[in-house]
């Protein structure tokens, strides 16, 4: 038996074990209970005892090599098996956690939370109401009688459908009915404001028959025209971002406030472009009043008591103003390259602190 030439051929095969499984099979192979070594070890008790010392401890020494091979080789198998797992799982901390988002915020949605944030500060909270009307809601209590032409067919959609009075329900054709409802409700003092979808029948390049309002409300004690100026000027310098906006009020008419004004703010027109905040022109922004005693009486205040100013905007108006957005139809299109151009990043969270927009 030539004992060089197997440790060689064992060696080799313990070399060439590319997988701890292979290794095992080469040991096996080789010292297991019918291995190679094994079969020469239980040989020896055939042999003339005077040979059998040499041969053992020529056996017993290529049998010690063998298993230190092996140990060494799995040694270096498992430390090639736990590098390539590392390689593999190896992760760059470094890297965002997330994705970019690839939604939009609509410009309405934006103006509305900015319009929002700013009121919230003043101490008014959000108020909502349904979209389909009765007609006492959206026109009785707000002293808009019937023959008052914002009744007329071509400015209301009215539904199939008739309230208990037998008036035929009607979409909202603003928010004020909100207005009326927390009046009813709750108790004064009350400042809130109410941003939501409104409709009239109207369409052309600057109307849309769905379209976005925010109203406000303000009643308390002794409430005046003062507060009205004050409230909605610190409203638009915060709004536009600038401080220095010249604001007039014009006397004006609505049913449900007396005095009425609509507010303009001061802006500069040239051929293409209107700069808001400042030149020699002026831009009608929001109409405003002091809520008038027969709706006060409606919803069961006394106007001897309570007064209080309210006001109406347009929110994509102001949205297409603040953000230069030239066609008021591409609101509503739903076209998502308008929507990357001119939508806002779901972290951009308008704060009064944080910057309006940026
Ligand atoms: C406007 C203009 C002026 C208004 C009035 C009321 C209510 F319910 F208190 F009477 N809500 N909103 C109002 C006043 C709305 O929109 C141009």
């Amino acid at each position: 038996m030539d004992l060089g030439a197997l440790r060689a051929e064992i060696e080799a095969a313990i070399a060439a074990a590319d997988s701890p499984e292979a290794l095992e099979a080469v040991r096996v192979g080789a010292l297991g209970r019918k291995g190679r070594i094994t079969e020469l070890v239980k040989s020896l008790g055939a042999l003339p005892p005077e040979e059998r010392p040499r041969l053992g401890q020529a056996y017993n020494e290529l049998k010690r090599e063998i298993e230190a091979a092996i140990a060494a080789r799995r040694g270096e198998l498992e430390r090639a098996a736990l590098e390539a797992r590392l390689a593999r799982e190896r992760t760059d901390v470094t890297l965002p956690a997330r994705e970019r988002p690839q939604g939009r915020i609509h410009p309405v949605s934006q103006v509305t939370e900015e319009i929002v944030a700013i009121f919230a500060d003043m101490g008014f909270t959000v108020a909502e109401g349904p979209d389909v009307e009765d007609d006492w809601h959206n026109f009785e209590a707000l002293n808009i009688p019937p023959e008052h032409p914002a009744r007329q067919m071509q400015d209301t959609f009215y539904l199939e459908s008739r309230d208990a009075q037998g008036q035929p329900l009607v979409l909202r054709t603003h928010t004020s009915p909100v207005q009326i409802r927390t009046m009813r409700a709750g108790k004064p003092p009350f400042r809130i404001i109410a941003p939501g979808r409104v409709y009239r029948r109207d369409y052309d390049m600057t109307h849309t028959p769905m379209f976005h309002q925010v109203e406000g409300l303000l009643i308390d004690r002794r409430t005046h025209m003062g507060h009205l100026k004050g409230c909605l000027t610190d409203f638009v310098r915060a709004f536009f971002e600038r401080d220095d906006i010249p604001v007039r009020f014009r006397p004006s008419y609505f049913p449900f406030t007396e005095p009425s004004a609509e507010m303009d703010i001061g802006c500069r027109r040239s051929k293409d472009e209107l700069v808001v905040g400042e030149g020699s022109d002026w831009l009608e922004i929001l109409g405003c009043g002091m809520v008038h005693p027969k709706v006060l009486e409606a919803v069961g205040l006394d106007p001897e008591v309570w007064q209080g100013f309210a006001f109406g905007m347009g929110i994509d108006r102001v949205a297409m103003l603040k953000y230069g957005i030239p066609d008021l139809r591409t609101f509503f299109e739903g076209d998502l390259r308008w929507l990357e151009h001119y939508g806002f990043l779901p972290l951009e969270v308008p704060t009064t602190y944080g910057g309006l927009s940026r």
